[in-house]
């Protein structure tokens, strides 16, 4: 039984697309962020913090998205998606795990920010321009670092699926328009029939209820 504890487009997308690139379906627990579900004994005996992802797999189970895409490659080699040591790209494997969290906390604060604050809290302006600017550093940094076809030179690895997700949540708040090597990478990532598969399992995303979300106007 490989069971995957997962929120629709959310980080667990990542487990779900390399999974499917290994050819794997997985039973899926699903969740919506802020329900009363994600803080019960059923995810926070996977997760301790009561996030998404955890994957119960080989009779154990892993939480965090890179420690799970990480798992996933290590124990199931001959797909080749991760780098071990030795490996020429393994550095640039290792940083690429890495600064895909570094991008998507920054989209996790604009989630925050622009959709789940409820009143009489409030987004803040100032708060929101300055992730929003940093979201757009990272992108242009991103797109500095795209070797080719795929993030590394060596081909598709589980960093494209790291880095991939954030593509898919990242241009609600900035566009990519400035740097069409990052929009034909996420292009190739896109028409994927992996990417496609996981896709189809989770339907329509239901996170953003528009297609941009400016910066407010007194940030
Ligand atoms: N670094 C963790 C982050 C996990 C995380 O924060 N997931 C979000 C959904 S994308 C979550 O579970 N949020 C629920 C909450 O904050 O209560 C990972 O990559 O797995």
């Amino acid at each position: 039984m490989i069971r995957l504890h997962h929120v629709p487009w959310g980080r667990s997308f990542r487990v779900l697309w390399l999974l499917q690139e290994m050819g794997i379906t997985p039973e899926i627990e699903r969740y919506q962020i802020g329900t009363k579900k994600m803080r019960q004994p059923g995810l926070m005996k996977s997760s301790p913090a009561g996030r998404i992802p955890a994957l119960e797999i080989d009779g154990i189970t892993v939480f965090e998205s890179a420690a799970i895409l990480q798992y996933l490659c290590e124990s199931r080699p001959h797909h080749g998606f991760g780098r071990a040591p030795g490996h020429a790209d393994r550095v640039t494997y290792l940083e690429a795990m890495g600064f895909a969290e570094t991008m998507a906390s920054l989209i996790e604060q604009l989630n925050l920010n622009h959709l789940f604050l409820r009143p009489p809290a409030k987004p803040s302006p100032a708060v929101v321009k300055l992730n929003t600017l940093r979201l757009a550093d990272t992108l242009r940094a991103l797109d500095g670092m795209i070797a080719g076809e795929y993030f590394l030179p060596s081909g598709f690895s589980a960093a494209d699926t790291m880095l991939g997700f954030n593509l898919f949540a990242a241009p609600y708040y900035v566009k990519l328009d400035p740097w069409p090597n990052l929009q034909s990478y996420w292009d190739r990532l896109q028409a994927r029939p992996a990417f496609q598969g996981a896709a189809a399992i989770e339907g329509p995303q239901e996170f953003y209820r528009k297609d941009f979300y400016e910066v407010p106007s007194d940030g």
